[in-house]
């Protein structure tokens, strides 16, 4: 009998799933039947903007956690697609750090070419997945919103894709609630222009600390002051903009620090994370884990050692995105085809504990970048995936790093060569700091210029 499958989710990691089953299909394998559930309206996960926050219009929680004016934060040649090139989507080389519009394009690109729109139901969030025993069945019970109408079918695998930078992890301070100002989570960012002249507050300091704070300065925040728990992150600031040791407590308009130091603020945003939230799952399939390289319980990364029927992908912390979304869904693809054999539950949990204890000596950001890279390697080595050129992609890393160090403000205005094509990025046409507007028309309007000699 044919088996079934639930894909949860339309997002990169989703999508990349339908994508490794209709290769295999092209190749003339039998492959289940597939339905993908997704909440939203369309598909993109992310990178589908939403101007809402809190609820959508079906009273569900907002998916969305990207802004306006989001641009890549790494070098599109990461992240490349290898069997779906930058320059087989769009036409010509495009610049390196494309912004949201543009990426949302190219995700879209493959999978239209790979008609595999039709195995989405949209609008449809899955409120709940549970697991029989005796039938070695899950029990998927969805919310057709259109309908207004929860129904449940019963499925031999489930792969989760709902993502984990979409709930928001939002401690609190003292004075917190006597604020006089604006305090939100980054999940809710989104246009940098509510904040221009403004006096402004971030907590953390990673991607969103990072990149919030830079869009701000970009469109006028008068200051930026960005609080750590750990380490600052040290980067070359602008003269506006002052890294600060942890908040400690919030009187009225102005903040306090753990050195002693306090400054007056307008608004205060929480750039403190998200939380891998699955209220869908029953306890038995829920992954427990923080934002990190090698979440615990999963073979591989991707198979639920508890019940090797039910797979997650694309939970780990991200250096690499698509193309290791890729290699996870071809692997994921190759054991519900049988093609991958996995082995008993305690040589599954070995194998984890080994990369677990790997991970817990990785202490740079290239050390992390080379273990997710062995990582990605390791996968594809084991599937049909089109191998590429991975320690490539861990040298562009680098030399991103490098940028960033070099000027925090003008990285974007690098170029990389993709692993895929080998063609060397042009420059774009505007640096980013002047580029105003982030839609594809503008980024798209000019034609490329000469390559960039950036590259090292
Ligand atoms: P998501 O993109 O989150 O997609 C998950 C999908 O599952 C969504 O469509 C959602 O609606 C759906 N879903 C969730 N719950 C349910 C449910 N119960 N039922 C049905 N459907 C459900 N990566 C980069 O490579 N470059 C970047 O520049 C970059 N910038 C980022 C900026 C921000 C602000 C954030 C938050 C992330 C960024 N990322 C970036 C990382 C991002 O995680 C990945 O690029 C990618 O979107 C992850 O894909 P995913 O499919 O795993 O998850
Ligand atoms: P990350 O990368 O998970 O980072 C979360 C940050 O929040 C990190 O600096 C944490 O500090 C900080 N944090 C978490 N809790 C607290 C509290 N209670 N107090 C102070 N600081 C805290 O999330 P991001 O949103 O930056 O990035 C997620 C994705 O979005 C990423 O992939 C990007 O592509 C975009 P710590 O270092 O743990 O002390």
């Amino acid at each position: 009998m044919t088996q079934r499958i639930a894909i949860i989710g339309a997002g990169p990691s989703g999508l990349a799933q339908l994508r490794a089953f209709q290769s295999a299909a092209d190749k003339g394998i039998e492959i289940p039947e597939i339905v993908c559930y997704e909440k939203q309206d369309d598909w993109g996960g992310l990178w589908n903007y939403s101007w809402r926050t809190g609820l959508d219009a079906h009273g569900e929680p907002v998916h969305g956690s990207m802004y306006r004016y989001l641009w890549s934060n790494g070098p599109k040649e990461c992240l490349e697609f290898a069997d779906y090139s930058f320059e087989e989507h769009f036409g010509r080389p495009i610049a390196s750090y494309p912004p949201r519009a543009v990426l949302f394009d190219y995700i879209k690109g493959r999978v239209e070419k790979a008609g595999v729109r039709k195995y989405i139901r949209f609008g449809c969030p899955v409120r709940q997945v549970t697991f029989d025993e005796t039938t070695q069945q899950f029990t998927v019970s969805v919310h057709d919103q259109a309908l207004d109408l929860v129904t449940s079918e019963e499925f031999d695998h489930v792969i989760v894709a709902s993502g984990h930078f979409s709930t928001p992890n939002v401690p609190e301070f003292p004075g917190f609630a006597t604020f006089n100002g604006r305090i939100l989570h980054a999940h809710d960012f989104r246009d940098a222009l509510e904040f221009k002249g403004k006096d402004l507050l971030l907590l953390g300091s990673s991607y969103s600390a990072e990149d919030i704070g830079s869009q701000c300065y970009k469109y006028g925040a008068r200051s930026i002051t960005t609080s750590y728990r750990t380490a600052p992150m040290g980067f070359k600031w602008p003269d506006n903009w002052e890294e600060k040791p942890l908040l400690v407590k919030v009187d009225r308009d102005t903040a306090y620090f753990s050195d002693g130091s306090h400054k007056r603020v307008d608004a205060i945003i929480l750039c403190t994370g998200y939380l891998h939230h699955f209220p869908f799952l029953e306890e038995s399939l829920r992954l427990k884990t923080a934002n990190r390289m090698w979440p615990l319980g999963l073979y591989k990364g991707v198979v639920w050692e508890e019940n090797p029927r039910l797979f997650y992908l694309g939970m780990q912390d991200q250096w690499y995105t698509f193309n290791m979304f890729d290699a996870q869904a071809w692997w994921v693809r190759d054991a519900i085809l049988g093609t991958q054999t996995l082995p008993a539950k305690a040589a599954m949990q070995a194998d984890s504990q080994a990369w677990r204890e790997r991970e817990e000596t990785l202490d740079s950001d290239e050390a992390m970048i080379v273990f997710q890279g062995d990582y990605v390697k390791s996968l594809i080595s084991e599937t049909d995936y089109p191998s590429f050129d991975i320690d490539g992609v861990n040298r562009t890393f680098l030399e991103w790093e490098h940028h960033k160090h070099e000027n925090i403000m003008t990285f974007r205005d690098h170029g990389y060569r993709s692993l895929m094509t080998g063609t060397l990025a042009p420059r774009h046409h505007t640096p980013w700091l002047e580029a105003m507007d982030d839609s594809l028309e503008a980024y798209l309007a000019q034609p490329a210029e000469a390559p960039s000699d950036e590259e090292s």
